[in-house]
């Protein structure tokens, strides 16, 4: 058995938080625990398709990211959200809706300029170029977390590290 909980990845484009996130969920299914991924390309497009990328919109996002994320918890699974979640007022609204020990906030903490450099959608690239307007870390703020339960650098190690470092913080903490 294993305990219910939200692993909420939190970083800037690019980071890796969907890669780790994918990849703890993936090590979790093999040791049995009953998981599930929320990311931009299950809620984005659906749920909250209706919504962009101003302040409001994103406060939104994660409002209703929350709320999803509560119920798969009182299902009794663990799951990983993957949004960049850039204001700590809302990541700590989230936190405050579920149960003591329930929200397990992951800080993909890659610095801008790797994210950058990786651009794997040329994102950057056009909000450099004025193309896209309100890109985190651009021209949008992203509050960086200031107590996160797991801190994972992946400018440091591999993506497999990264997953078994969120891995012992539940094995450790007793989770799993
Ligand atoms: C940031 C944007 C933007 C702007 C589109 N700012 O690298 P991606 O493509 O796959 O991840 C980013 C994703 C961010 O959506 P989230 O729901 O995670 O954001 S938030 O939590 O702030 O609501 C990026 C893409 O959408 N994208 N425009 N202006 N990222």
């Amino acid at each position: 058995g294993h305990s219910a909980a939200v692993l909420w990845f939190t970083g800037l484009s690019g980071s890796g938080k969907s890669t780790v996130a994918n990849a703890v969920d993936k090590m979790l299914y093999d040791l049995g625990c009953k998981t599930y991924v929320l990311d931009g390309d299950n809620v984005r497009h659906g749920l909250n398709g209706d919504l962009g990328f101003s302040d409001t919109d994103r406060v939104e996002n994660i409002r209703r990211i929350g709320e999803v994320s509560k119920l798969f918890v009182d299902a009794g699974l663990i799951v990983s959200t993957a949004f960049i979640s850039p204001f700590l007022q809302d990541r700590e609204m989230v936190r405050a809706q579920l149960n003591q020990g329930q929200f397990i906030e992951v800080f993909i903490d890659t610095p801008i300029a790797i994210c950058e450099q990786r651009d794997p959608k040329g994102l950057y690239k056009k909000a450099r170029a004025g193309e896209i307007k309100h890109f985190t870390g651009i021209d949008s703020d992203y509050d960086i977390p200031l107590t996160p339960e797991v801190h994972v650098k992946t400018a440091e190690k591999d993506i497999e590290a990264c997953a078994k470092q969120v891995i012992n913080y539940l094995i450790a903490n007793h989770y799993i």
